[in-house]
C-alpha cells in the first residue's frame, strides 16, 4: 500500500527518522533518490544573510538530490505529460510536482528549489554538505562519497517539525587522499569560459576528473540537456533504447 493511503501513518502523528522514512517511500520511483536531514539552525549559520530562511534553529529541513536515475523516469513522465512539453523548464517542473505529491499533508514550512533565483535563493550545496549528503569539491562541485559529482541537488524542504538530525555531521571532505584532478580540469575550463553552446564539454571535464562515482556518470542525453540545455535529447525519436528505459524503480537512500 502507497504510504500516504496507510491510515496508521498520519503525516501528524511522525516524527524526526519516521517521517524522513515516509518522505523516502514516496519519493520512491521519481528518481529524487537523494534525500538528508538537517537542522535549520546549522544552515542558517553557516550562510549569509540573503540566503538565510525564516525558520527556528531546531526545525527540520530536508535536502533533496538525485543520481542518474532520475533521468529515464523523468523522460517517461515528460513524453505522457503535455503541461511538462509545454513547460520551458520541464525538469524543474517534474521536480516540484513529485515533491509536492510526496510532501502532501506533512507541515511543510517551505520548499526552495536549488533552480530558483534571489530573492529565493538557496545556498543548496552547503546545506548538502552540513547534513553529510555531498562535501563541496575544490572544483565547487558537490561530491557524493559513493556517486562522486554525479548528483544533482534539487531542493531544500522545510517541515514545521522538530529535528532529530542533531548538530550538523558535514561531509567527510572528497579532497582526502586525491591528488586534485578536478583542479586543472577546472583551470582549463576557466579559460575556455562558461558558453553551453561552445565549451560544455571543458566543463563535463571537471566532473569526469573526480576519481568518486565514475561509474555513475550521466548518460550523453542527460548532459546535453543539463550543459548545452540541448532540448531535443526530450524528441523521443532521438532518445536511444536505452535512455527510454529506465532503470526501474529507485529507492531514495538517505545520505
Ligand atoms: C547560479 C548557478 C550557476 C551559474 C553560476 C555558477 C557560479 N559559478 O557561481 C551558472 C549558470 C553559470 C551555472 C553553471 C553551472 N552549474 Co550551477 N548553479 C547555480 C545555482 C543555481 C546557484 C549557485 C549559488 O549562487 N549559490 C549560492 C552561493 C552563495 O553559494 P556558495 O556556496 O557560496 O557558492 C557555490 C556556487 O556558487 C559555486 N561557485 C561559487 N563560485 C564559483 C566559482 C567557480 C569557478 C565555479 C565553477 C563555481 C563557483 O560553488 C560554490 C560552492 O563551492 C546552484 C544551485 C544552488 N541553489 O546552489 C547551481 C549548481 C551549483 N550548478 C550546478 C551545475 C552542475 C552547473 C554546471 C556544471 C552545469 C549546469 N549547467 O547545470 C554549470 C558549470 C559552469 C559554471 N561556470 O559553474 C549544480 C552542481 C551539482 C554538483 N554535483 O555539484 C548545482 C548545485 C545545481 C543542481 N541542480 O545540482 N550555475
Amino acid at each position: 500500500m502507497p504510504a500516504s493511503h496507510d491510515p496508521s501513518r498520519r503525516p501528524q502523528q511522525l516524527v524526526g527518522s519516521s517521517l524522513l522514512r515516509l518522505v523516502s517511500e514516496r519519493l520512491a520511483g521519481t528518481g529524487l533518490d537523494l534525500l538528508a536531514p538537517l537542522a535549520m539552525g546549522a544552515y542558517n549559520r553557516a550562510v549569509s544573510e540573503p540566503l538565510r530562511l525564516p525558520a527556528g534553529d531546531d526545525r527540520l529541513a530536508l535536502v533533496v538530490g538525485n543520481t542518474r536515475v532520475l533521468w529515464p523516469l523523468f523522460l517517461k513522465v515528460f513524453r505522457r505529460q503535455s503541461d511538462l512539453q509545454r513547460t520551458s523548464d520541464p525538469l524543474d517542473r517534474y521536480v516540484e510536482q513529485a515533491l509536492a505529491r510526496a510532501l502532501d499533508g506533512l507541515p511543510v514550512l517551505d520548499v526552495r528549489g536549488a533552480h530558483e533565483p534571489p530573492p529565493r535563493r538557496v545556498a543548496i550545496q552547503r546545506a548538502a554538505d552540513l547534513a553529510g549528503m555531498a562535501s563541496l569539491s575544490p572544483a565547487h562541485l558537490s561530491v557524493h562519497p559513493i556517486y562522486g559529482p554525479w548528483i544533482a541537488l534539487r531542493a531544500l524542504v522545510v517541515l514545521d517539525m522538530p529535528t532529530s538530525a542533531g548538530p550538523a555531521w558535514p561531509a567527510a571532505p572528497c579532497w582526502e587522499g586525491c591528488g586534485r584532478p578536478c583542479l586543472e580540469a577546472l583551470q582549463k575550463a576557466l579559460e575556455v569560459g562558461w558558453d553551453p553552446k561552445r565549451t560544455w564539454r571543458a566543463w563535463v571535464a571537471i566532473r569526469d576528473a573526480c576519481p568518486r562515482g565514475r561509474r555513475h556518470r550521466y548518460s550523453e542525453a542527460a548532459l546535453r540537456y543539463h550543459y548545452a540545455g540541448d532540448r531535443t535529447v526530450l524528441e523521443p525519436e532521438l532518445v536511444s533504447p536505452e535512455e527510454g528505459r529506465g532503470s526501474g524503480p529507485s529507492s531514495p537512500g538517505v545520505r
